[in-house]
């Protein structure tokens, strides 16, 4: 069926948090973030802003009536900066005033006198200072400082990923509507109203049942808004507190991208080795993570990070250590695969270090080493893996043969472009990390009428995950979907969610829709039963709106509703629902922490510029682990959403702080993202056959992150036709592949000397 949203998307209709009908009086909110990453706030002067015409008021840490603390997983961020900056852009004040113009006029008025101190971007820096966000985790399989011994090929190196801006096209913002008794209704494009709802809770003293944050769709996320949609609700929330007016803060772009969290930039050391038949037997890597200033969700990234460290290969001996590091960046947070892609990226590295020491393709070590069912992954959970049956499948239904041979010929018979090819494996656990933190619940209505209202902890950011969870109610009492509705997500009407993320969303909610929806029809069964035994006639009622005659068989949806309703039998459920089965020990790193694992393989196509060190990708042709696709336009769309979303990040996305810590790349024209031209000309698509999962709901398997790792793919294929260039180019693991930097590879002095470009193609 189609997306709910496409008619209210095509028509301009749909209302996101910018969209929503102001109530009179609305006053407007901007905040002052701090000029300088780390530095002591001598004074902060907001005299002359609370001047400006139109200001009402300037808020600081001084008027926060609950604790100064936003922090989720560790209380380490303050809502506020006190006597302390930590990062370029933390909020020192937050001014309201009658229109959004006259509270950013005002704040341009805010002096403040901070004595900077010295300022860490570096995560590696802040390790060798002791800045860590928490202590170290080592994952272990094996034994590695006895397995190096049997290896035949050894290999060290380094690998460093940049971070990503999210670039939801929706700005974060927050709309704070104070209600009678003290009740604020909290507006928030936030991936986690619970979230929000603990944030804002702590922030201004009030219990939950106080806070009802509502959230009708966001215009994407991308983990973006899991944690970090918490500082606008809480900022907006603590000046309706004190003003009793409702209060609106939608951040301009350049303000998101300069104050908000990012993905986790990673620098690593790895070190793989190798038997003489090309077997990994062992691995050793150290992850560097660059947490930025407070925790957010980074220990949970690292976790994810230690998760994929061997991505779709089984390794007998591993040990993957984890750092996560503070630095005077603003805190990184969750990013579409949340620490996976970072450690995947490492794996792909060494195996293409090794493969180019030992001039075999890499394809060779990757489909060697891909795990098989009842090989046990670092963390302890035995695989049930598609790994081998993806790869295979690429392999023929895209003939990589051929495709290898093409691109031989055309390297063959040009000299000043290249092209070149990787195989991308992907193998990414569905399960928040966290145990406790999947579970989800479900409240449906039935009505009278025979219309469904369905809530859910769901938010829908254009996923369409909505769309799925109608499918599951659909399907659950057999009527058209025009019947349902799913109603905004609100912590009034369904308590203590996880945010939308992992992946998981859908399986969650989905499966707690279905029992809700369960539960409610066998009540009606049993009413129909009963029915069946009695004269129908009986259960009509008096008043003929409702009396509802059936056809042959006397019975339809509203009638059976109606004869259910008057035996007062109940038409609402509220149902519960926690993934059986997992479990992890963080003592011994050890568990089954995920419901499922989803696969997949991608061969891309690049061909280089060797004169400019541009680059096209041509081509990215996937099979995929789709289970039993409840949605294959929505997945589809997922699919191409997250493998441009991965190719921006691995080749042209560029996330720039300056030795202050001030962010350069802070607008569109100075960070590039992938726009219409650097899409894949082709994207293929193939779902894997037959391969599905009793966990993932209706056995359709979880497609949000996963395919985001294909875009991996395209910096090693980068790498390969800069290697056809020049084979002994020095080409850093470093991403992103930028053009400057596929340019510095094709003539870098290392090994021996480029080939000079003496003839021109014809
Ligand atoms: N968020 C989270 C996530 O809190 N825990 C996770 O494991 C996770 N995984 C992927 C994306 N977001
Ligand atoms: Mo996420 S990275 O909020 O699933």
């Amino acid at each position: 069926m189609n997306n709910i949203d496409a008619r209210t998307h095509v028509r301009g209709a749909s209302v996101y948090l910018d969209d929503i009908p102001l109530i009179n009086g609305t006053l407007f909110g901007a905040a002052f973030g701090s000029p300088v990453a780390h530095g002591r706030v001598n004074s902060l002067d907001v005299a002359a802003a609370a001047q400006m015409p139109g200001v009402v008021r300037v808020f600081t840490y001084k008027d926060i009536t609950g604790e100064n603390q936003i922090g989720g997983i560790i209380p380490d961020e303050p809502l506020f900066a006190e006597q302390e900056t930590h990062f370029c852009g933390m909020p020192l004040a937050f001014v309201v005033a009658t229109s959004v113009d006259a509270a950013r006029a005002a704040v341009k008025k805010i002096q403040a006198d901070i004595t900077p101190l010295p300022v860490i971007t570096d995560p590696r820096e802040a390790q060798a200072k002791g800045e860590l966000i928490i202590p170290p985790r080592t994952f272990r399989l094996g034994d590695t400082a006895n397995a190096w011994q049997q290896c035949a090929h050894i290999f060290e190196g380094r690998a460093d990923t940049n971070g990503q801006e999210h670039l939801y096209i929706e700005t974060q913002g927050a709309y704070a509507v104070p209600q009678e008794n003290e009740v604020i209704r909290i507006y928030s494009s936030t991936q986690g109203p619970t979230a929000v709802q603990r944030a804002v809770s702590k922030a201004l003293g009030l219990p939950m049942h106080q806070l009802d944050v509502e959230v009708t769709r966001l215009g994407g996320g991308f983990g973006g808004k899991e944690d970090q949609a918490n500082t606008w609700a809480a900022l907006c929330a603590l000046a309706a507190h004190h003003l009793k007016k409702p209060v609106k803060y939608a951040l301009h772009r350049m303000e998101d991208i300069a104050m908000t969290g990012k993905r986790h930039p990673y620098s690593s050391d790895f070190k793989i080795g190798l038997d003489a038949d090309l077997k990994i037997i062992a691995y050793e890597v150290t992850f560097y993570q660059n947490a930025g200033a407070a925790a957010d969700l980074s220990p949970a990234v690292l976790e994810r990070t230690l998760f994929h460290c061997t991505n779709s290969y089984f390794i007998p001996h591993v040990t993957a250590t984890a750092y996560s590091c503070r630095t005077h960046l603003p805190p990184n947070t969750a990013f579409r695969g949340f620490g996976g892609p970072q450690g995947m990226f490492v794996i792909e590295a060494a195996i293409a270090k090794a493969a180019t020491a030992l001039g075999v393709p890499a394809s060779a070590i990757q489909q060697q080493n891909l795990h098989h069912t009842g090989d046990t992954f670092p963390y302890g959970q035995l695989a049930q893996s598609e790994a081998p049956a993806c790869w295979q499948k690429a392999e023929e239904l895209y003939d990589a043969a051929a495709i290898r041979q093409s691109i031989h010929d055309f390297n063959v018979a040009n000299t000043l472009y290249k092209k070149g090819m990787a195989f991308m494996p992907v193998c990414f656990g569905i399960s928040f990390t966290k145990t406790l933190m999947n579970q989800a619940r479900a409240l449906v209505h039935v009505y009278t009428d025979g219309s469904v209202s369905i809530s859910t902890g769901a938010v829908e950011m254009g996923q369409g995950v909505n769309t799925k969870i109608l499918q599951v109610a659909a399907r659950a009492f057999s009527i058209p979907p025009e019947r349902i509705r799913i109603q905004p997500t609100s912590t009034f009407r369904i308590a203590n969610t996880s945010p939308s993320a992992a992946s998981a969303t859908a399986d969650l909610n989905g499966k707690a829709t279905w029992m809700a929806c369960q539960a409610i029809m066998e009540r009606l069964k049993q009413v129909a039963a009963e029915a069946l035994q009695t004269d129908t006639a009986a259960i009509t009622l008096q008043d003929e709106q409702v009396f509802v005659h059936g056809k042959a068989s006397g019975w339809d949806w509203k009638k059976l509703l109606m004869a259910a309703y008057v035996k007062r039998v109940n038409l609402s459920e509220h149902a519960h629902y926690a993934t059986p089965g997992i479990h992890f020990d963080t003592s011994r790193e050890k568990g089954h922490p995920f419901a499922y694992h989803v696969y997949g393989a991608a061969i891309v196509e690049v061909t280089v510029d060797c004169l400019r060190g541009t680059y096209t990708i041509d081509a990215v042709k996937v099979v995929h682990d789709y289970g039993a696709s409840m949605n294959p336009a929505i997945d589809q769309g997922q699919m191409e959403g997250g493998i441009v979303q991965g190719i921006g990040w691995m080749t042209m996305e560029e996330v720039i702080y300056d030795a202050e810590g001030r962010l350069r790349s802070n607008a569109l024209s100075t960070y590039k993202v992938p726009d219409i031209y650097a899409v894949p000309k082709t994207i293929q698509l193939q779902a894997l056959d037959t391969r599905q999962d009793n966990l993932a709901i209706f056995r359709s398997k979880a497609v949000g992150e996963p395919p985001l790792m294909y875009g991996i793919g395209a910096w090693f294929a980068l790498r390969d036709a800069i290697l056809a260039f020049h084979p002994a180019a020095d080409i850093p693991f470093s991403a992103p592949m930028t053009p400057e930097k596929v340019l510095m590879a094709l003539y870098s002095k290392n090994g021996t000397p480029a080939p000079h470009a003496k003839t021109v193609d014809h």
